[in-house]
């Protein structure tokens, strides 16, 4: 799965790894899930639970069998599963007016309308994908659990977001270090709608196809420190009515997690500003709060920043993204 691409004069023949052309070449993905996705690592609150593990197992067996047309799985979910869910929707909605970005708050009601995003209903990744293709194109995929850094950021190119559908242990509820239901839909989901955000995760979604391992990592970094962990400036009026300057969360793992997300805006963690070349170099721990938070000043600004990152990626052709054909288009050179 290698092509040797000769065309960039002063580099030296390199071969582009392997990326995906088709929407239907996304189906390759399907079972090349990291850990954590049909075995539960050994620390996993899930992990000693054979009822959890059997119920994880049914759903991610859906996931799997999933192609490129058909429907996208449809989980009915136990009262115990709604419970869990309807614990963190209302903890986190309680949080979001003062914690979460304004383009946030001004989304979740739209789900709540068009999704059946209720404290007793966990929405159906079906209904919220039919809806965020006609808000910005952006579609939902089921998927096992974690996948590969260049699988995920090469999904993004084509508007593309996989999303798992099991939900985390009820005996943590407050905070799991990887994705579930709650994570996606809560986290992910409502950002997606937004024009720039999506424009925003669908160029580190280009920039990542056949993009060198250190470069992946570098998107992946960023991507980390944004769409999973981003901060974001913006005016708010103060009491007498006079503009402050506030942070606020628009990250996935923040706004799925009630005690990250009140952790981030406290005194607590670091605060830098936004900077693809900096941020890309930062190290991060994935099965804890972070120490450090990126702060940007927009998605538009920091869409332009990713844009600009990205030019100075060495890769020797250009891509665009075809929305009628649903394919990548490669531009032979630079
Ligand atoms: N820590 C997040 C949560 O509790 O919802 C999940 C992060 C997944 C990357
Ligand atoms: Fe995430």
């Amino acid at each position: 799965n290698v092509r040797v691409i000769t065309t960039h004069p002063g580099a030296a023949e390199r071969p582009t790894p392997w990326f995906p052309l088709r929407m239907r070449d996304l189906d390759s993905f399907a079972d090349r899930v990291l850990a954590m996705g049909e075995e539960l690592a050994s620390d996993h609150p899930g992990a000693t639970d054979p009822d959890y593990r059997r119920r994880r197992g049914r759903i991610t067996e859906m996931a799997k069998a999933y192609r490129t047309g058909q429907p996208l799985p449809h989980v009915s979910y136990t009262p115990a599963e709604v419970r869990t869910w309807g614990a963190v929707f209302n903890q986190l909605t309680s949080l979001y007016p003062d914690y979460a970005c304004r383009e946030y708050n001004h989304l979740l009601p739209l789900f709540v309308t068009n999704c059946g995003y209720r404290e007793d209903h966990i929405p159906q990744i079906e209904d919220i994908s039919r809806f965020l293709q006609e808000c910005t194109g952006f579609t939902l995929r089921p998927v096992m659990g974690l996948l590969s850094s260049r699988d995920f950021l090469n999904a993004l190119a084509f508007r593309v977001f996989h999303s798992t559908q099991y939900i985390r242990h009820p005996s943590k509820p407050l905070y799991t270090p990887e994705p579930d239901v709650c994570h996606e839909l809560l986290g992910h989901v409502p950002l997606f709608a937004n024009p720039e955000f999506a424009a925003f995760s669908q160029e580190i979604g280009l920039a990542s196809l056949g993009a060198s391992d250190a470069d992946v990592e570098k998107l992946a970094t960023i991507y980390w420190f944004t769409v999973e962990y981003g901060l974001c400036r913006e005016t708010v009026r103060g009491p007498d009515g006079t503009p402050q300057s506030v942070v606020r969360a628009f990250g996935a793992g923040l706004l799925s997690s009630f005690g990250e997300l009140a952790y981030s805006l406290s005194d607590q963690p670091e605060y830098r500003a936004f900077e693809p070349a900096r941020t890309a170099e930062q190290k991060y721990p994935i099965t804890e709060y972070q120490p450090v938070y990126f702060v940007a000043e927009s998605f538009k600004d920091a869409k332009e920043k990713v844009r600009e990152f990205a030019k100075t990626l060495q890769r020797p052709f250009d891509v665009r993204y075809d929305p009628y054909s649903q394919r990548v288009i490669v531009l032979d050179s630079k």
